[in-house]
């Protein structure tokens, strides 16, 4: 048998892509993209990519710290995903296994994924025993107000894209309606409609808002409510026709099984990072499955392309394209459908002039 790949070395590197525009959401502006780059090197030449999404610059640096602070590890150990998924989470459960520490194990697992995907000359997706399929994908509108709001989801619409997702909560729930009813009319009856709050509402405010949105046949509502108040998600669910969404700030499928256990929300949508990186991704899925429970990604559009491709109850794909100026092959669409490709690894190539110009000193 031969020796089994081993990991020799962790590259960690921070940078700041600016956004074109900025993202406003009902709990905050997103003007650029904070990011820590993973290289994992393998002894047999390989080199793994991944990247993590840190929200705020001022996480950037204890971010890359902490992964930097996890390749001993790592380091010298068989490219086992799985194995140093657990050995990390050992390491971590006096500490807490959520925020940062989460997203520095994330970071690890997923570029560990890219790298075996790469070892073994396979597209992620192929890895996991899945073939590559078109997602559906769906384009963000930021909480910009009815006429841009219209012009964006026209914009999406025209790319060939058959869904919308936008950035609700405003002061009035006059607004809210204005601004659904000038992207429905933007869009017309076939583009899928859905609605983000963000986190903004108490369950009882959510209850109203969504009763008057119904009329607009949205495909969904996410976030009415605080991320991690399942109850209160419940409660929503319970009084609401329109469905509702929730999974991108779930913080490992512990979390997500709580939510499945409190009848949370009708569909969901995990965060790769969140999760649990790829290992996290596969347990959330198995969740998915065994549920019957519809599952979107949230961003990190590469790895989740190969993701949901794999997944059995995959939804939609979550389009952005906030962190392609670093990316040397971002995902492309083809009639408003992301496919995996057939190049090994999870779709990450670092364009390497991008990197140097947005790099953290
Ligand atoms: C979102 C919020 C904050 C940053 C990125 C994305 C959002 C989404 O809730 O659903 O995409
Ligand atoms: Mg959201």
């Amino acid at each position: 048998m031969p020796a089994p790949t081993t990991i020799r070395e962790l590259r960690v590197r921070a940078v700041r892509v600016p956004m074109a525009e900025p993202h406003r959401t009902a709990s905050g502006v997103i003007q650029e993209s904070p990011l820590v780059l993973v290289d994992a090197l393998t002894d047999d030449g390989v080199t793994g990519h991944a990247y993590v999404f840190c929200y705020a610059s001022l996480a950037l640096k204890p971010t890359a710290g902490l992964v930097s602070a996890l390749a001993p590890l790592v380091v010298g150990q068989p490219l086992a995903p799985r194995v140093i998924r657990q050995t990390l989470a050992q390491r971590f459960r006096l500490l807490g296994p959520q925020g940062l520490t989460g997203i520095a194990m994330a970071a690890i697992d997923m570029a560990l994924w890219d790298a075996l995907a790469r070892t073994q000359g396979l597209p992620l997706v192929r890895l996991l025993g899945g073939a590559p399929r078109p997602i559906p994908a769906y384009g963000a509108i930021g909480f910009d107000g009815e006429v841009e709001s219209a012009r964006v989801a026209e914009r999406w619409a025209t790319r060939g894209l058959g869904g919308v997702k936008a950035k609700i909560g405003y002061p009035t729930v006059a607004e809210d309606v204005a601004v659904v009813r000038a992207i429905r009319r933007a869009v017309g009856d076939d583009v899928a409609v859905m609605v983000d709050y963000n986190q903004s509402l108490s369950p009882t405010e959510a209850i109203e808002r969504g009763r008057r949105l119904a009329p607009f046949d949205l495909a969904w509502i996410e976030e009415p409510t605080l991320a991690h108040d399942h109850t209160g998600h419940a409660r929503i669910a319970r009084e609401l026709a329109t469905p509702i969404q929730c999974g991108e700030n779930w913080w490992g499928p512990l979390e997500m099984r709580q939510a499945i256990d409190a009848s949370a929300c009708d569909l969901m949508m995990p965060d790769v990072m969140k999760i649990g990186g790829v290992s996290g991704w596969l347990e959330a899925a198995a969740l998915g499955a065994a549920h019957g429970i519809r599952l979107s990604n949230h961003l990190f559009v590469e790895v989740s392309t190969h993701l949901l491709a794999m997944t059995p109850t995959a939804h939609w794909l979550e389009y952005a394209d906030w962190f392609n100026p670093i990316l040397a092959t971002p995902q492309t669409l083809v009639d408003g459908c992301a496919t995996p490709d057939e190049r090994p690894g999870s779709g990450i190539e670092w364009d390497e002039d991008a990197v140097a110009r947005y790099l953290e000193a």
